[in-house]
This record gives structure tokens, C-alpha cells and sequence, in this order.
């Protein structure tokens, strides 16, 4: 044979070394120097045109083969760990194998330990041992998977930590005893409420044991290393136990749970407080371990949908925001865990969108530890049937985040992945992978048949032992237990939950999360007006450029007209932007930090808001809201990435943890939002309802017809108004700058008193209109104005007989028609709050005109869509019989615009014209024009 065998990699491999023994002989070990004296690099096959000259001396054959063989065996041994605690082989590899590069066992036996490299070399005399050695340590119960982490320095610590065992922990005596009566805690726990309420949904996490043990060591760790906050975020499985003995949830609540009691005044149904299932609910330890708290938020079923959620809560954790500019992260304060199912994780999008924040300025934590809890089935689904990749894990390794297989029915390789993961993660703030590979005892849940669909696996399931069974027949063997002692563990942990549940007063320990309502009120009496010598100043300040700053030609002219801005009282020189310049600059002086997020936020998707300046000359950024004098909390400011779903998760996470902060996600274009319906449902409209959080973010969503179609016209605010309930968020889409500022400013003052999620529709074309535009002395004066009355119309109210409500742009369409002039019969109210609906406010307003016959909501967005549904009920209920009520709009439609821009101004102006005609039909028959279009598309069809 000629080393032609190792041609390819293996060819690379041999000439590197041999090219480091060239330059250096004795950069290579002495039996490799010895071999290479002797050789001729001509014999690889492919590497030069000259023909195979001599043959390879066998010494250096065997070399190469070894370093070969050890490189491999440390690259794929996972493929030969044994990972299935049900005893499926491994699928191996021939690369594993010394027979693939013809070599012996006598072979290796002759070669030195050093050739292998690496910890394992320094105790080994030969080679062979070596080799034996690495076996062990990469396949056997562990399957290290790193092989694809680029940075050297970090493949290194990864590869020494594997291969010197250090954090393999060592199960004296005393930790034995300490682990078997934690098993045993855990296991019981599952029997026990089995044996009490049979057949009830828990989602046992039986066959994943370790899984609290692993927490255990991974939340010590953080204690360790100084974390103040723990953040776990997990499913349905084993959420029961981790919330009993990681959260500390006493054992009397869950009980209470699981006999479900109906406590009406506890659950204040009358307030829209439902609450949720047990197995969804979050928990916080009352005290901490260490300096650590644990905490685990709530999450609804949706499969993954809280792992944002759980990484903005640790983002908001560990920042910090006390002054003005932009705030800081601490990674060591703060440490986030996510628990993942096997299916969901490679199937769930929402995954690799949270993985994807993982190194991003805005988002970094200091790294996530996630570990997939893999029972080797989703629900009755196979791996074959739920993944495309080799591992459950596979998504992370595109993420360059290292990968430990562990057993779950080896305590001890559990507890060394665990302690990997926390030393990896303080050390080099990244992400790690626990892939825990056990089993499900039971089905899906505790009343489903797992035998109708894996009747093998469940056979061998009936005959298992438990990890805790394993592990103290193990102790038992070596002395360290007693089948007598081993069952007094048993009894003792059953003992404290017999007591627990004979000492229960289910409707006393049954404590359901609600939140208090707010003062009545709070939101109208908040004070937002700011004194203009103080905007003024705030202004002056915001204008400060560092010294020697070039702005781009454009902006300077643009920041030369700021200066002069508040000049005139009067004059309506603040457009949106400065509105929301000022009102962000002004809360910050407040001294409550705000953070703004979203795709290309800092210049704005409409060119419009400049928060963030680049020097023209070098590139150099320049951020006013963070160097303005005044300010005295961070203003942070990043540009998304191109996601929804995660990154409102994200904010929703940040805003529930740090609740005094100011969070701000604006949508490149409304439409967008749907990207994150699942977040917006599960999380932001009923979060409080099913769990008591009071989130309180800001989605500006840019919203309005105008002509670009149905992809660039609609935020679909009829979902927003669809799951609007008195106590769960508001929601605006109101018409001039200074409404803007003043809803802002509002919704800082309110974060403690009354938060609520704030959605606000935002203009597109009318950012820079001038009916939009509002005067300084509005922003010094008054407050957010949730209707605004036809001001024009008050001086001829008694000829009034048509109120036309409608909100947003299209107010903006109505009063810039040539009709509003001479249409005295006509006014225009604007109903600037959409939710909760203003009908006090609004009543006021019909009250003003005496010769009222009839109201109409003018909206352009189609009948099913838009505020019309939302509402009709609300103004039927408002105006009672004593007006008619008529809807002018477009007409229903599947798609929320047409596409094409002529035919948007055709409806446009029916639109208007109709809002100016007192003749046409009643509130359900469609009017003549939109008759005509409704022919018109069934004559194309
Ligand atoms: C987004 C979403 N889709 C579907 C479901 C229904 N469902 C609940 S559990 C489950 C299987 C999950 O399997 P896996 O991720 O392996 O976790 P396991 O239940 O096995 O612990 C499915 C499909 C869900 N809860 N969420």
C-alpha cells in the first residue's frame, strides 16, 4: 500500500504535519520525526504529478494513521456514543475504526502516547492507550459535538475540558447520597401524583429525570460566578416538577391545581381574568440561591413561543440604565435557560429566530444554556418524521453553539455536560447545548395510549428501570446504600406530600395570579404637557454634535430647521418626528429609559426619524437622544433583525422584567405585525388575563390606504380590536404630532400606574404633512385627547345633522376635500383611541349638536376590516336608538387593499364623497359606487 490511502483530507493533514516537521523538527513529536526522516511526500496520490517513487516506510503509515484515527475518534465519536438509555445501537462510523486506515491494536501499541495529543496523552504510555482513553471520553454515554466551532481558542478549552475529565463530578459519598435523594424527589413527585389523580394531564417527566439535577448544578454555577437572575423557559414537559423543585413552588399549590376549585371572586371572571392551566404557569423563588433568583415565566402551549420571551427577560436583567446614554449588559449578571421538546426544536421557526439574536449587539445575554429535553418522540411523531437533521440539535450548529449528547440514564455524564455548559458559557458568553437523550414513560400525556402508535418502544419502556432504580442499585453495590435505606428515601419524600395533601385547603393554597386593576382614571389625569422653556433647553442640547461631526449635507439642513423649531408657539412647525423626538428626549430627562427596536429604526423605514447620525467623513455614529445633557436614563436604540416573531417576543420579555423601562418595537410596515400574531395572542392581548403580567410595549405600527397595495396598507388592527377586552391594552391611531407626544409621554407616566401594551398606528405619507403637524404650544399645554370634536363645525352646530366619526389618516382625506367647505350639514369627529372605546368622551361630543339625525363611521379599510366590527357594537350601545348608524367604507374584501393606485384613489374619493352625501341608503345596503365596483370585479371574474 502507498499513503495514496490518505489521499483528500487525510493528504492535507499528513503534508501539514509534515510541512511543520520541515520547518521545525521539533515542532512534531519524536516518533513522527523519526518517521518522516524516512519518508517521501511525492508517495500521496494526487499531490504531485511525479509517479509513487518508494514505498512508505510502515512507521510513518502508522503515524499518520493514528493522529488520523484520534482526530477522527475526537470529531465523530459521538456518531459510536450510546445516547439511547433504551439501548438503540449508535450508527457509528468507519472512520472510528483503526482496521479503516490498516492499522492494528500492535500497531498502535508501538507508537508513543504523545502522538495522540491532548490530556489523555499525558497518563498514556502508548498510543493505543491513548486511543482506548478517547474511546471512553467521546463514546460512550457523552456524544461531545463541537467540531464545528470556528474559534480555535474555544475548540481548544471545549476538546481539554472533554478529554481531562475535570468536570465529571466525583460522586463521593456524600454527593451520591445527596443525588440519590434528589432522584428520588423527583421520581416520586411523578408517582405520587399519578397514584392521587390518575389519569390527569401533567406531562411527567419521566425517562428525563436528570433534567433536574442538571438545572441544579447549572443554577449553582451561575450562583458561582455571581448571576443575580436565573431565567428558564420551558414547555409542558416536566414543567410541574422543575416548577416544584427548581422554581420552589410549594408542593400545597399544585395540589390545589390538580383539585381545580372554583374560587369565582379569586378568579375575578368579571374583570376578564381567566387564568390558564397549571402547567403553563410561571413561577419566581422567593428566595435566592446565592445571589440568584430563578425565574420562569408563564408560556402558553404554542411550542417554543416563550424562548425570546426568556432571553429579553435576561437582556433586560442584566442591563443597566440609570444614566443617560446608551446603557450597558452585564452578561455575568444574568443567565438564561431554555428547555426545548425534541420535535419542536428543529420545528419551530421561532427557534432558529432566538438563536439568531444570540450575538447581536441589542440582544446578547452572555449566552443561553439550552437543553432539548429528547424523549425521542414529539407527541406520536418519530425522529424521522420530525427532523431533517442527524440530531434533534442539529439547527445549533450552524449557530457555531457547542453540542453535548448526554444519556439521561448517566447521572454522572449529566452532571459533566451540566458543569461544561455553565464553565463554557461564563467563559466565553455563548450559547451551549445540552442534547438530553432519554425517554417518555408515559404518553403524550398521562391519559394517552403511547402503545397504539410505538408498540416496540413502550414494551421496553414497561420493563425500564427508572434512573434513580439504576443509580442506587449502583450505590447499593458498592456499599454506599441498602435496598432498606434506598426505600426510607422513598418513603420519607412520599411522607411530604401525603402531609401536604392532607393538610390542604384547596380554595386557601389555590392562589391565581391576577393583577389589581388600576385606579380609575389614572390614564386621563397623567400629566404630560412639558413647559417650552424646558423643551427648548431639551432641544438646545439634542443639537449639540460632537465636535468636528459631519452630517450628510441633506440632515444638516434638516438639523439647521430644528434649532429654530419652538421658536413661534403658534406656528405649526413640529411634524411627527420632532414630536417623537421630543417626547422620547423629555421622558428620558424624566429619568425613565427607553429602548427602541426594530427593523432599521434608527434612520426609520420613511427616512423620517435620524436618531442615529453617521459622520460623513468617518462613519462615526452619533446618537443626541444618548449624549443630550438632560438626560438622566439610557436611551437604547438598535436596529432589528429581519424578524417578528422573536424579536417581539424579545421586547415582550424585556418590557415584563423591567417594567419601569420605556419599550418601544415599530413595525418596518404594520402588515408585518402577523409575523408575530403568535406573541401578540399568547402573549401581549391575554398575558394578563391567563397569568397576571402587566406588559406595557409600544408597537408603532405604520398604517393607512395609500395606493401600495394590500401588503403596505394595513397594520390589521381588527385583530388587535378582536381580542381588546377593557383590561388589556389600548389602541390608537390618532392624527397630529402633538396626540403623538402626548400618548407617549402618557404611556411613560403610566408604566407603573396602569401599564398596558400601547398600539399605536402610525402615518406613512403624513409624517411630514402639515395638517398633521402641530404647534409647540400644543406640546406645552393640555394631553392626550382620546376624541377630538369637529372644531371648524361648533360654530354652526344646530345645522349639523351628520356626525362622521373616523380615525387616523383618513381624517386627513375628509378635511382636505373641496365638499368639507360647503358641506355645513357635515362634521367630522376623530376617534383617536380606538380601545378601550372613549363613550363617555364621545358622548360628550354627540351631545353638542342639537340637530343630530345621524353618525357614521367612515373607515378606509374594507367592511371586515379596520375598527368597523369593533365598533359597531361600541357606538350601537353609545347612541342607543336616538341616531341612526351607517358604515362608509370599502366594501368586504379577502385582501385588506387593491393593488392597483388608480383604483385606490377611485375609492378614496367615494369615500369621501360619501361622507359629504346625506341622501344615500341605509347602514347595510352597499352604495352606488361601491356597487359599481362590486360589478365591476364580478364582470373581470
Ligand atoms: C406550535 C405548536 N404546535 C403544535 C402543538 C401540539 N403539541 C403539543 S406537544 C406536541 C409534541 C411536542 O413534542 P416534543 O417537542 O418532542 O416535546 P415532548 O412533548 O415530547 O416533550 C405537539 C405537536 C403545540 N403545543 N404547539
Amino acid at each position: 500500500m502507498t499513503l495514496g490511502r490518505f489521499a483528500g483530507v487525510n493528504a492535507g493533514y499528513v503534508l501539514e504535519l509534515y510541512e511543520r516537521y520541515r520547518h521545525n523538527p521539533e515542532s512534531v513529536d519524536p516518533a513522527t520525526r523519526a518517521a518522516f526522516e524516512k519518508w517521501n511526500p511525492a508517495e500521496l496520490e494526487g499531490t504531485t504529478s511525479e509517479p509513487a517513487s518508494a514505498p512508505a516506510s510502515a512507521n510513518v503509515r502508522a503515524v499518520v494513521a493514528a493522529t488520523i484515527l484520534a482526530d477522527s475518534i475526537r470529531r465523530y465519536g459521538h456518531l459510536a456514543a450510546q445516547l439511547d438509555p433504551l439501548g438503540s445501537p449508535p450508527i457509528g462510523d468507519p472512520s472510528l475504526s483503526p482496521e479503516t486506515y490498516e492499522i492494528s491494536a500492535d500497531d498502535l501499541k508501538q507508537l508513543p502516547g504523545s502522538l495522540v495529543g491532548g490530556p489523555v496523552a499525558e497518563t498514556s504510555a502508548t498510543a493505543y492507550e491513548a486511543i482506548e482513553k478517547l474511546r471512553r471520553v467521546y463514546c460512550s454515554s457523552t456524544g461531545f459535538d463541537y467540531s464545528h466551532i470556528f474559534v480555535p481558542e474555544e475548540r481548544d478549552w471545549l476538546r481539554h475540558a472533554a478529554e481531562s475529565g475535570r468536570f465529571l463530578p466525583p460522586l463521593d459519598p456524600e454527593s451520591s447520597d445527596a443525588l440519590l435523594a434528589r432522584m428520588t424527589q423527583v421520581e416520586v413527585f411523578e408517582r405520587f401524583l399519578q397514584r392521587t389523580f390518575p389519569g390527569k394531564t401533567r406531562f411527567s417527566l419521566e425517562g428525563l429525570d436528570m433534567l433536574v439535577p442538571i438545572l441544579d448544578e447549572i443554577i449553582s454555577g451561575a450562583a458561582e460566578t455571581g448571576a443575580r437572575h436565573a431565567v428558564i423557559g420551558m414547555a409542558h414537559r416536566g414543567r410541574l416538577n422543575v416548577l416544584a423543585h427548581i422554581l420552589e413552588k410549594p408542593y400545597e399549590q399544585i395540589l390545589a391545581e390538580f383539585k381545580d376549585p372554583v374560587v369565582a371572586e379569586r378568579l375575578r371572571v368579571d374583570l376578564g381574568w381567566m387564568g390558564d392551566v397549571k402547567y403553563h404557569a410561571g413561577a419566581r423563588t422567593s428566595t435566592p440561591r446565592g445571589h440568584t433568583f430563578v425565574t420562569m415565566p408563564p408560556n402558553p402551549s404554542h411550542l417554543e413561543a416563550v424562548n425570546p420571551v426568556v432571553v429579553g427577560m435576561a437582556r433586560a436583567a442584566g442591563t443597566y440604565v440609570d444614566e443617560g446614554g446608551a446603557g450597558g449588559f452585564r452578561s455575568a449578571a444574568t443567565l438564561p435557560v431554555l428547555i426545548h421538546g425534541d420535535a419542536a426544536f428543529p420545528g419551530q421557526g421561532i427557534v432558529a429566530e432566538t438563536l439568531n439574536l444570540s450575538r447581536l449587539d441589542g440582544y446578547d445575554t452572555g449566552g443561553t444554556i439550552h437543553i432539548i429535553a429528547n424523549n425521542q418522540l414529539g407527541f406520536t411523531a418519530t425522529p424521522d418524521e420530525s427532523y431533517s437533521t442527524s440530531y434533534a440539535s442539529g439547527l445549533a450548529r450552524g449557530f457555531k453553539i457547542p453540542i453535548v449528547h448526554v444519556n439521561a440514564d448517566d447521572p454522572a455524564a449529566c452532571l459533566e455536560a451540566a458543569r461544561l455548559a455553565w464553565e463554557y458559557r461564563g467563559r466565553f458568553q455563548r450559547d451551549f447545548l445540552i442534547d438530553l437523550v432519554g425517554y417518555r414513560r408515559h404518553g403524550h400525556n398521562e391519559g394517552d395510549e403511547p402503545a397504539f402508535t410505538q408498540p416496540l418502544m413502550y414494551k421496553k419502556i414497561a420493563t425500564h428501570p427508572t434512573v434513580r432504580e439504576q443509580f442506587a442499585r449502583t450505590l447499593i453495590a458498592q456499599g454506599a446504600q441498602t435496598p432498606q435505606s434506598v426505600e426510607t428515601i422513598v418513603k420519607t419524600h412520599y411522607t411530604v406530600l401525603e402531609l401536604a395533601l392532607a393538610s390542604l385547603k384547596p380554595e386557601e393554597d389555590l392562589e391565581p395570579p391576577v393583577a389589581e386593576p388600576a385606579p380609575p382614571g389614572a390614564a386621563s389625569r397623567a400629566e404630560t404637557a412639558v413647559p417650552l422653556e424646558r423643551l427648548r433647553q431639551i432641544n438646545e442640547g439634542l443639537q449639540q454634535a460632537p465636535p468636528a461631526f459631519t452630517f450628510h449635507k441633506k440632515l444638516e439642513r434638516a438639523r439647521e430647521r430644528r434649532k429654530s423649531v419652538l421658536n413661534n408657539p403658534d406656528e405649526r412647525t413640529i411634524d411627527w418626528s420632532t414630536a417623537e423626538e421630543l417626547a422620547l428626549a423629555s421622558i428620558l430627562a424624566d429619568g425613565v429609559a427607553v429602548r427602541l427596536t426594530g427593523e432599521d429604526v434608527e434612520r426609520g423605514t420613511f427616512s423620517q426619524r435620524h436618531a442615529v447620525f453617521h459622520d460623513a467623513e468617518t462613519g462615526a455614529r452619533f446618537v443626541p437622544l444618548q449624549t443630550f445633557p438632560q438626560a438622566s436614563a439610557a436611551f437604547e436604540i438598535h436596529n432589528s433583525p429581519l424578524s417578528e416573531a422573536g424579536v417581539v417576543g424579545f421586547e415582550f420579555g424585556y418590557n415584563i422584567q423591567e417594567p419601569d423601562r420605556l419599550v418601544i418595537w415599530e413595525a418596518q410596515y404594520g402588515d408585518f405585525i402577523n409575523g408575530a400574531q403568535v406573541i401578540i395572542d399568547q402573549f401581549v392581548t391575554s398575558g394578563r388575563s391567563k397569568w397576571g403580567l402587566q406588559p406595557s410595549l409600544v408597537f408603532l405600527l405604520p398604517h393607512g390606504h395609500e395606493g401600495q397595495g394590500p401588503e403596505h396598507s394595513s397594520a390589521r388592527p381588527e385583530r388587535f380590536l378582536q381580542s381588546a377586552a377593557d383590561i388589556n391594552m389600548r389602541v390608537m391611531n390618532c392624527t397630529t404630532a402633538a396626540q403623538y407626544f402626548h400618548l407617549l409621554r402618557r404611556q411613560a407616566a403610566l408604566l407603573r400606574r396602569d401599564p398596558l401594551p400601547l398600539v399605536v398606528l402610525t402615518p406613512k405619507s403624513l409624517l411630514r404633512h402639515p395638517l398633521v403637524a402641530s404647534t409647540p404650544k400644543e406640546l406645552a399645554e393640555g394631553r392626550f385627547r382620546s376624541v377630538i370634536d369637529d372644531s371648524d363645525a361648533r360654530q354652526r352646530v344646530s345645522s349639523v345633522r351628520r356626525l362622521v366619526l373616523c380615525s387616523g389618516k383618513v381624517y386627513v382625506d375628509l378635511v382636505s376635500s373641496e365638499r368639507r367647505q360647503v358641506s355645513s350639514n357635515v362634521a367630522i369627529c376623530r376617534v383617536e383611541q380606538l380601545a378601550p372605546f372613549p363613550r363617555v368622551a364621545l358622548r360628550e361630543v354627540l351631545d353638542g349638536y342639537p340637530s343630530l339625525e345621524e353618525v357614521v363611521w367612515l373607515q378606509e379599510e374594507p367592511e371586515n376590516m379596520g375598527a368597523w366590527d369593533w365598533v359597531r357594537g361600541q357606538l350601537v350601545e353609545t347612541i342607543q336608538d336616538q341616531f341612526s348608524l351607517r358604515y362608509i367604507g370599502r366594501v368586504r374584501s379577502a385582501s385588506p387593499s387593491e393593488g392597483s393606485s388608480a383604483w385606490h384613489q377611485i375609492n378614496q374619493r367615494r369615500l369621501v364623497d360619501e361622507a359629504f352625501t346625506l341622501d344615500s341608503g341605509d347602514i347595510n345596503e352597499p352604495t352606488v359606487l361601491s356597487k359599481a365596483v362590486q360589478s365591476l370585479a364580478a364582470f373581470k371574474r
